[in-house]
């Protein structure tokens, strides 16, 4: 009997990033755990096994860098984020920071801001009719919300769609055009940091809100500093993705659309279906800490295991249906944040711009129409899209 079920696929190709959905239902059919030669990585795909590996944070350590890297073995390129990529108990603290910054609480206060600015975005881009979805919709707004909701000041902001590509870019295996990129824009992340510093953040904002858990000695000045880049690494192009995707989606799908369009108050769970349709976030890594087994395959110590997200959200063994949109599916363990002690602290977030988008879009755009090619973001971070032609109709005043 072989040892291992093997494949050539890469995730990080062309090829596959096109189109992972196919890849995926490859690599599902071949088995529970695959290794992936290309990259000396094993990787899990099924619904099962990716809460398996995301929930055991003892044997599947975030230490080891979030993505393809193992931080064990190479040096990180910049210090590591001290709630991503740490364990227990380190994480705890810094995690239960974070997540008071971003309590239901904090979120109120924050919905009529978001609701203000996705209606304005959204009457602009419709009285334009033709636009380039990307860059005059999906990204401009939560390029907005997100840093006013942190209390960064207005100018070049655009570093941080900047720092965003040096950030998930790392994700991947090292290829030239990211060092280029990365020399390109060698200043960014001095000036990230220089952003993340107490005095750089208006009073109210999320970011102070970190500094005052510094106050109460709960984390160090430092630390603080360390979360709020945590911030600005992590809460754009996520969002600016995964809210591009779904309004694809939309387009795509006008038997969707219209559901929304005639009861807007679907526009949370709309988006909660696009992210597990087709979002941002496809897939994490982990590093194993000790011998292990996942679905009877033996996995070394201190080898990276590639969790894909985005497979685990098309498994037909947990989703009915798997491969249909539907916004009114009733979603039962939405697994495209993650899960466990390092799901995304800033889901609900996430959800409520996106709610607060598509609602206004909803309300205000009779049809949306995809009119050309999509293009898709090539580094392996993130899925996301960077070019979406699209015509708007708005309702008739
Ligand atoms: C989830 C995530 C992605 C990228 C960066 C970070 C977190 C961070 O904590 O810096």
């Amino acid at each position: 009997m072989p040892d291992r079920v093997t494949s050539q696929l890469d995730p990080f190709s062309p090829e596959f990033r096109a189109d992972p959905y196919a890849a995926y239902e490859e690599l599902r059919g071949l088995g529970k755990v695959v290794y992936l030669e290309k990259h000396d990585i094993w990787c899990v795909h099924h619904y099962d096994t990716c809460q398996q590996v995301l929930t055991d944070y003892e044997t599947f350590s975030n230490a080891g860098g979030g993505g393809i890297k193992n931080y064990f073995k190479e040096k990180p390129w910049r210090k590591p984020s001290i709630i991503l990529e740490v364990d227990p108990p380190e994480h705890t603290r810094t995690r239960t920071v974070l997540s008071r910054a971003l309590s239901p609480r904090v979120l109120r206060q924050i919905r009529d801001r978001f609701e203000v600015d996705a209606a304005r975005m959204v009457a602009e881009a419709g009285a334009k009719g033709e636009i380039e979805g990307v860059s005059e919709l999906t990204r401009p707004y939560p390029l907005k919300v997100f840093p006013d909701s942190v209390g960064l000041a207005d100018a070049d902001r655009d570093n941080l769609l900047i720092y965003g590509t040096m950030v998930f870019g790392a994700f991947g295996p090292t290829v030239p055009w990211y060092e280029e990129y990365m020399e390109t824009h060698k200043d960014v992340p001095e000036w990230i940091i220089a952003r993340c510093q107490r005095d750089a953040l208006a009073e109210g904002g999320i970011g102070q809100m970190i500094y005052a858990a510094a106050d109460e000695g709960k984390i160090t000045e430092e630390e603080a500093m360390m979360l709020v880049r945590t911030f600005l690494s992590a809460g754009v192009d996520t969002t600016v993705d995964s809210i591009g995707l779904c309004l694809r989606a939309l387009a795509e799908h006008p038997d969707q659309y219209a559901k929304l369009r005639e009861d807007p108050s679907l526009a949370r769970n709309a988006f909660e279906e696009a992210t597990r349709y087709d979002s941002s976030s496809q897939s994490i890594f982990r590093t194993t800490l000790t011998e292990c087994e996942v679905a009877g395959q033996k996995i070394g110590a201190n080898e990276k295991v590639m969790c894909f997200l985005g497979s685990a959200s098309r498994d037909g063994a947990h989703f009915e249906d798997p491969d249909a949109f539907d916004i009114t599916r009733k979603i039962k363990g939405q697994i495209g944040y993650g899960v466990g002690i390092h799901g995304c602290v800033g889901q609900m977030f996430a959800r409520l711009e996106a709610e607060c988008f598509f609602q206004a879009f909803a309300q205000q755009i009779e049809s949306v129409e995809v009119t050309g090619p999509t293009e898709l973001r090539m580094h392996p971070g993130l899925r996301g899209l960077t070019k979406l032609p699209l015509k708007l109709t708005p309702k008739a005043a």
